[in-house]
């Protein structure tokens, strides 16, 4: 087991519903440490080339659309497997497959509006945090 780090963002649906804390208690509840935060309106810029990987799919303008809609919440988590560990509190990306107890299951509205994201792998969760963070913004 390896301390590891990992890049969350909390999704325009669940900002608007004021959702923050009440998502951030199940991240710490798994042992997960917000070691960064802050709140942000995306730009179009930003939100494309955060989701570049998906720029062929058919959802994607939506999608940019979507995460640009209001405010988001991007974070910086550490614990022991931080990425799996995360994607595990996260729930599937279809809330109608989330595992219940997940974050997906209990808060998203739909398989696009679906509160959190979490990095995949550790090599993305590094290029994810150093594309919003800088190194002197997390304090572990
Ligand atoms: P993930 O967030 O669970 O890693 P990805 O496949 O990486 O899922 O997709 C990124 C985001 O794109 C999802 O979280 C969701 O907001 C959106 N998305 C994924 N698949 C669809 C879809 O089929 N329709 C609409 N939006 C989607
Ligand atoms: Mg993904």
């Amino acid at each position: 087991m390896a301390l590891e780090r990992t890049f969350s963002i909390i999704k325009p649906d669940a900002t608007r519903r004021n959702l923050t804390g009440q998502i951030n208690a199940r991240l710490e509840a798994v042992g997960l440490r917000i070691v960064a935060q802050k709140r942000k309106q995306l730009t179009q810029t930003e939100a494309k080339a955060f989701y570049a990987v998906h720029a062929a799919r058919p959802f994607y303008n939506d999608l940019v659309a979507f995460m640009t809609s209001g405010p988001v919440v991007l974070q910086v988590l550490e614990g022991e497997n931080a990425v799996l560990a995360n994607r595990e509190v996260m729930g599937a990306t279809n809330p109608a497959d989330a595992a219940e107890g997940t974050i997906r299951k209990d808060f998203a509205e739909s398989i696009e509006a679906n509160s959190v994201h979490g990095s995949d792998s550790p090599e993305n969760a590094a290029i994810e945090i150093a594309y919003f963070f800088a190194g002197c913004e997390i304090t572990s």
